[in-house]
C-alpha cells in the first residue's frame, strides 16, 4: 500500500501543422473530457495540469520540397521541448496530449535535456521514420523518428524551423510496436539500421507478453533508465492494450506521449467516445492501473462493528 512516489504533469498540444487533416487539435480537450484527471486522480497520482500550449502559424512558411509547414512545425516543437523539460525537471512524470505525431519530436527533445539516456518506445500502426527525402505524403507526422536518430544524421537535408535541435536518439535506444504499415522507404531505414521492432504479426505470432519482455530486455537489460512512450491511437487493436501496463512496473515511466486522436473524424458521437476512453484507458493502463483494479487507495479490509 504505496503511495504514488511520482505525480503526473498533463502538457496539452493542441497542435496539427504535422499533417493535412484539422481536428486533431482538439485532441487534448476530448481526452481531458472523458474523464482523464479524474482517472489519473483514482490511481493516487497527484496531477497537475499544465493546460494547453498555445501555438503560433508562422505566417511566411514555405514548403520546403514537399514538407507542409516546416517552420511552424519546428517552432512548435520547440515550444512543446521547453514545457516537457520543465514538467521532467521538476520531478513530474509528464503526459503530453497531441495533437498529431509531429509534436513527438519536441516531446522526446525535451525529455532528453532531463535524461539523455533515455529510451523510446514507439507504439504505432506507423512507422513514422521517412526522412523529407523518402516520404510519400511530405507531412511531418510521418517522419519524427528521422528527426531525432543520430544515426540518420547524414540522409537529412536541413529543413527550416528545426535548427534549434540535434538528432540525439541511437537506433538501439528505439524499440517500435504495432507496425502493420510501413513505407518502402522506411522499411529499408528499419533494416539497415537494425531497429528493433514487433509488427502486429510479430504480436499475433509472439503475444504481446512476450513482445513486451523482449522490447524492456532490448532497451533496459544493460541499464536501467527512463522510458519515453509514445503512443500513436492510431496503433489501437485490442490485443495491444496489456502493452502499456509493463513499462510502469519499474517506475520507469518518464514521459508518455497520446496523439493522433482526432475528434472530427468519428462517424457518430459514440465512435468519437469510444476513442477517447480507450486513450483514458491506455494512459491509465500505462501508469499503473491493472485489470484486477487499483489497490493503492484502500488503506485497511473493513471490519463489521
Ligand atoms: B502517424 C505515411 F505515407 N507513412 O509518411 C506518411 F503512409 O503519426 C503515414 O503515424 C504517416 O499517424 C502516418 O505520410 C503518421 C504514409
Ligand atoms: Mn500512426
Ligand atoms: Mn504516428
Ligand atoms: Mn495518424
Amino acid at each position: 500500500l504505496q503511495t504514488r512516489s511520482h505525480s503526473v504533469a498533463i502538457v496539452g498540444a493542441p497542435f496539427s501543422k504535422g499533417q493535412k487533416r484539422r481536428g486533431v487539435e482538439h485532441g487534448p480537450k476530448a481526452i481531458r473530457d472523458a474523464g482523464l484527471v479524474e482517472r489519473l486522480s483514482n490511481l493516487d497520482y497527484p496531477v497537475h495540469d499544465f493546460g494547453d500550449l498555445t501555438f503560433k502559424h508562422l505566417e511566411k512558411d514555405e514548403h520546403f520540397m514537399h514538407v507542409p509547414f516546416p517552420r511552424t512545425v519546428g517552432r512548435a516543437n520547440q515550444l512543446l521541448s521547453g514545457a516537457v523539460s520543465g514538467a521532467v525537471g521538476a520531478g513530474h512524470t509528464c503526459l503530453m496530449l497531441g495533437g498529431d505525431h509531429s509534436l513527438a519530436i519536441g516531446s522526446v527533445e525535451g525529455h532528453s535535456q532531463q535524461c539523455p539516456d533515455l529510451c523510446l518506445i514507439w507504439v504505432d500502426a506507423h512507422a513514422d521514420i521517412n526522412t523529407p527525402l523518402t516520404s510519400p505524403s511530405g507531412n511531418l507526422h510521418g517522419q519524427s523518428v528521422s528527426f531525432l536518430l543520430k544515426d540518420l544524421q547524414n540522409k537529412m537535408p536541413q529543413v527550416p524551423g528545426f535548427s534549434w535541435m540535434k538528432p540525439f536518439l541511437s537506433a538501439r535506444d528505439l524499440v517500435y510496436i504495432g507496425l502493420r504499415d510501413v513505407d518502402p522507404g522506411e522499411h529499408v531505414i528499419l533494416k539497415t539500421m537494425g531497429i528493433q521492432y514487433f509488427s502486429m504479426r510479430d504480436i499475433d505470432r509472439m503475444g504481446i507478453q512476450r513482445v513486451m519482455e523482449v522490447t524492456l530486455d532490448h532497451l533496459l537489460a544493460r541499464k536501467q533508465r527512463p522510458i519515453h512512450l509514445s503512443f500513436d491511437i492510431d496503433a489501437f487493436d485490442p490485443s495491444l492494450a496489456p502493452a502499456t501496463g509493463t513499462p510502469v512496473n519499474g517506475g520507469l515511466l518518464s514521459v508518455m506521449d497520446v496523439v493522433e486522436v482526432n475528434p472530427t473524424l468519428g462517424a457518430s458521437p459514440e465512435a468519437v467516445e469510444a476513442t477517447t476512453s480507450l486513450a483514458v484507458d491506455v494512459i491509465a493502463s500505462a501508469l499503473g492501473q491493472t485489470r484486477e483494479g487499483a489497490h493503492v487507495a484502500f488503506p485497511k479490509i473493513t471490519e463489521p462493528k
